[in-house]
């Protein structure tokens, strides 16, 4: 049984979040932020762990509000610590794989939803993380990782790479 986040998170936990990657008949779907963080790059669905929902319900539901997809098939993959060096509070983002849903994708106002063929999936024009830990999600390897960025990204500003470290795990 998953535990309701808040009642273990202290004053300095990391902020929880998350992000899936919708991936059936080799295409990958992505939307394009059309405001906030990350805005102008394509993205996985993904947002903030509310009070009272666990990691999973979280997804399930940011993945609905955004793209309109009902996962039916979801898959925790992997886990990454955030941090960026303007910034003292860490994102600790649980990424998710769905391989089938029953509904979607619709454009929403947060995102323009799009299929790519897993082959050409365009990482010049998304967050720089991506290039190293997608690959890991479409073999269905497990992972955990930890990148250090220079400030977030924007329409005009590509974030910037510090330092990382990314590995295979068994379980997640
Ligand atoms: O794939 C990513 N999505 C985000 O929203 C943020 N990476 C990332 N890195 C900071």
């Amino acid at each position: 049984m998953e535990r309701n986040i808040r009642s273990v998170m202290g004053r300095n936990m990391k902020k929880q979040l998350t992000l899936t990657i919708v991936y059936r008949n080799d295409k990958v779907l992505l939307g394009l932020k059309k405001r906030g963080f990350g805005v102008g790059r394509w993205n996985g669905f993904g947002g903030k762990v509310e009070e009272g929902e666990t990691i999973t319900e979280a997804a399930i539901r940011e993945l609905k509000e955004e793209s309109g997809i009902e996962a039916i098939e979801i898959e925790k993959m992997g886990i990454l610590d955030f941090e960026f060096e303007s910034e003292a509070k860490v994102l600790q983002v649980h990424i998710f794989r769905v391989t089938n849903f029953n509904a979607g994708p619709v454009e929403t106002d947060e995102m323009t939803p799009q299929w790519f063929d897993a082959a050409k999936i365009p990482f010049d024009n998304m967050w720089p993380d991506d290039i190293y830990w997608l690959p890991y999600l479409l073999e269905g390897k497990k992972f955990k990782g930890k990148f250090l960025f220079d400030r977030p990204s924007d329409i005009d500003y590509q974030s910037k790479i510090l330092s990382m470290g990314l590995r295979e795990v068994e379980k997640i």
